[in-house]
């Protein structure tokens, strides 16, 4: 058995990759350290074995605690963050503490013990691409992240490769692509969506929605995580992508309409976010050739379509999960004309 502590793993992505370990990985022990913040829920890790996943309530700032749940540990897959860009413009303290001195303090724990790390990273820390732009981010691209949310894990991910080059640690780091799947808080924009139409509510799309975001199902990140895992080459980054980078906001938000059964032009234009991220656009051709990863959820027409009925059904299955949230989330986009 390895005993893997997973942070954040009452989050979106961190509590689909326990159930996708638990699920696919019988080798792993798994304990889930969680602030559980506004964006933590302790429901999404329900129903797993308990002799296989055991969550402890805290901080990754907190230093005392890190060192003692890393001492225990064989590996570290790191989610745990601040991620929402809209929150990190209204207050970007909690980005800064969380991404920043949280991952230094995890990196800290990591040195003295000689554990493996994983860093969860993001593609945002690359800032954007013009619309006709044919490029893609890789490996080597430079770091020019636009938000607070972004610049913070840019932070965090320098933190990780000093860490490797000047003491050595065994560490390896992925940036990924937009998620979506079940668990996604209901602020995003696929669950915004599918939440706003399950109650009545027009989808609100930011600007003119010509943004374009590389979308990856859920499940397809994290067999990533799980591959660079095994057979990572220590102190390296890779790209995960899903080659969705033709898929602008406008078409999402279209889709989903069609999905559910809604007019195609059944949404509402709203303000658009300040500093609004273009476009996004992932080569994962080292993960692809080196490692032989392959995405699951393709399809022709969107490369969407069978994650968003997976995702839609979710929605509509776990009403319970995300009603008493939304009155107030809205309530908060609305302030802002969102
Ligand atoms: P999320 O907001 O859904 O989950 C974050 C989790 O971290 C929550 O459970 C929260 O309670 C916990 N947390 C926050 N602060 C903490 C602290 N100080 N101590 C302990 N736990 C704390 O986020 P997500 O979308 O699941 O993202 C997970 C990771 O993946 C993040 O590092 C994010 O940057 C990265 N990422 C996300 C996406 C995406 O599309 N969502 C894409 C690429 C990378
Ligand atoms: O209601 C909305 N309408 C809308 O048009 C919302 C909430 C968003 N949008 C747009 C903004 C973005 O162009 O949709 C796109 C996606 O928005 P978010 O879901 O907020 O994601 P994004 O800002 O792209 O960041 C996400 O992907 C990268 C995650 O939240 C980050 O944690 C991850 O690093």
């Amino acid at each position: 058995m390895t005993k893997m502590l997973v942070t954040g793993g009452a989050g979106f992505i961190g509590a689909n990759f326990v159930h996708y370990t638990v699920n696919h990985k019988p080798d792993y022990e798994i304990t889930v350290i969680d602030k559980l913040t506004y964006a933590g829920n302790q429901a999404n890790l329900a129903g797993l074995p308990e002799d296989k996943v055991t969550f402890v309530q805290g901080d990754i700032c907190d230093a005392e605690l890190i060192d003692k749940l890393v001492s225990e540990t064989d590996i570290v897959v790191h989610f745990a963050a601040e991620s929402h860009n809209d929150n990190s413009l209204r207050n970007p303290w909690p980005f800064v503490e969380t991404n920043i001195i949280g991952t230094y303090t995890i990196l800290e724990a990591i040195r003295k013990h000689d554990k493996r790390l994983h860093h969860i990273s993001t593609d945002e820390v690359f800032g954007d691409l013009e619309l006709d732009d044919p490029n893609r981010f890789t490996e080597t691209t430079s770091y020019e992240p636009s938000s607070p949310y972004s610049s913070t894990k840019a932070g965090s991910d320098h933190l990780v490769r000093a860490w490797v080059r000047s003491f050595g640690i065994k560490a390896t780091i992925s940036n990924c692509s937009n998620n979506y799947g079940p668990y996604q808080h209901i602020e995003k924009f696929i669950p915004r969506q599918i939440t706003n139409i399950l109650s009545d509510i027009k989808p609100k799309l930011y600007g003119t929605g010509e943004q374009v975001r590389d979308w990856i199902h859920v499940d397809d990140h994290n067999s990533a995580v799980h591959l660079i895992l095994e057979q990572g080459k220590l102190g390296d980054t890779y790209i995960i992508g899903a080659d969705n980078d033709h898929v602008n906001n406008k078409m999402v938000i279209e889709l989903i309409c069609e999905l559910m059964g809604k007019g195609k032009d059944w949404y509402d234009h709203v303000n658009d976010r300040p500093g609004h991220d273009m476009r996004y656009a992932m080569d994962s051709t080292k993960l692809r050739t080196e490692l032989g990863w392959e995405p699951q959820y393709t399809d022709t027409q969107t490369g969407m379509r069978d994650g968003l009925l997976q995702t839609i059904d979710w929605y509509k299955a776990n009403e319970d999960w995300w009603k008493p949230q939304k009155d107030a989330i809205e309530a908060a986009y609305a302030k802002q004309g969102q």
